[in-house]
């Protein structure tokens, strides 16, 4: 009997790393009387068979576990298993969100399982600094980094913390970065990675199963799947425009349009409050949720200012280059 870990987990069948290669498994019959079938990261006990096929005959004790409910059947699942860092990738484009970031940090929590916050595309961001400041008020105690899986702009940092025989996860919304991040700390492309969509920054769901890789340096990584796949997600982002609305809409009601809503008398958003139509988190969400467009505006802002210097340097250049030309062509 070898003891090998879960690499990958499917409908009928697993991939397990044992002794230095991959072998294809199943389970003994067992496993379909408890249910409690191989997640990713589990070590488990196995009998190997001809042409690197193996048996699992049962899965050793689990260290921790990362658990979610699922979207529609609100069963408990196991996301992965035996994992000692949760690195939640977030990216400093349209996937920019607090209230999302405080909910992974919430299954970090409840997991008690240490983690990191990336906040990764660093190379789209002019004022890095003021974004880790806002970022690290939320997180804590937890570390904030911020890098760029496309450039490696700071990607040592993540490795830094798998040192060898430990497990990291990368948990994050579709398109976040997580594949390209892996294929960073790989230092080989074995991942798909595949371009977001422009209007929105979401991601197309390109990676749609969990796999854990061994590093160069002989830590473990996990890549996940954009969350769509475990479900919460997208309801409550839906929830969090409910929320902006219903408080948009109150604060017209205030008495005065510059309404501090906060002391000022005739604020709607007070008596709102006061009366428990609007609850105290609806509203730190809204101020949450506030702070986040500002950021994106001000970013676009930014970046709009910069197309449009861009442009008026190409208009002086042709104009230059014309000029010369009629010169030339006239002298
Ligand atoms: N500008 C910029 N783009 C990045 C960076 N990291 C990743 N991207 C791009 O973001 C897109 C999505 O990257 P993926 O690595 O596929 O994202 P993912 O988190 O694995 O997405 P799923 O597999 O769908 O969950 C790709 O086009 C990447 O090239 C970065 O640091 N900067
Ligand atoms: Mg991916
Ligand atoms: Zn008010």
């Amino acid at each position: 009997m070898l003891v090998g870990r879960i690499t990958e987990a499917h409908r009928s069948h697993y991939t397990v790393f044992v002794s230095g290669e991959e072998v294809l498994a199943t389970v003994r019959g067992l496993f379909h009387e408890t249910g409690d079938f191989p997640k990713v990261g589990d070590y488990v006990t196995l009998e190997l068979l001809a042409d690197k096929k193996a048996v699992i005959e049962r899965v050793e004790p689990r260290r921790s576990v990362i658990k979610r409910r699922g979207a529609e059947d609100d069963e408990v699942q196991i996301i992965a298993a035996n994992v000692d860092l949760i690195i939640i990738v977030m990216g400093l484009d349209g996937d920019f969100n607090l209230s999302r970031l405080e909910r992974y940090l919430l299954l970090a929590k409840q997991s008690e399982i240490a983690s990191i916050v990336v906040l990764n595309k660093k190379d789209l961001v002019e004022d890095v600094e003021v974004v880790c400041t806002e970022v690290a008020a939320v997180a804590g105690a937890v570390p904030v980094y911020a890098v760029s899986a496309t450039t490696g702009d700071n990607l040592t940092v993540i490795s830094e913390h798998i040192p060898p025989g430990t497990t990291a996860v990368l948990l994050g919304s579709s398109g976040a970065g997580k594949s390209t991040i892996t294929n960073w700390l790989l230092q080989e492309n074995r991942q798909v990675v595949r371009t977001i969509r422009k209007n929105d920054s979401k991601g197309r769901h390109t990676t749609t199963s969990r796999q854990l890789f061994t590093l160069p340096n002989g830590g473990y990584l996990i890549d996940t799947p954009g969350m769509r796949e475990l479900g919460v997600l997208d309801q409550s982002d839906s929830n969090e425009e409910a929320v902006f609305k219903k408080v948009t809409d109150l604060a017209m009601r205030c008495r005065f349009s510059d309404c501090d809503h906060d002391k000022s008398a005739g604020c709607a958003i007070v008596a709102a409050v006061a009366s428990g139509e609007l609850s105290l988190r609806e509203w730190h969400n809204y101020q949450k949720l506030l702070r986040e467009r500002v950021f994106v505006e001000q970013r676009d802002a930014t970046a709009a200012l910069r197309h449009a210097d861009e442009h008026a340097e190409r208009v002086a250049k042709r104009n230059e280059a014309l000029r010369r030309r009629r010169l030339n062509s006239g002298g």
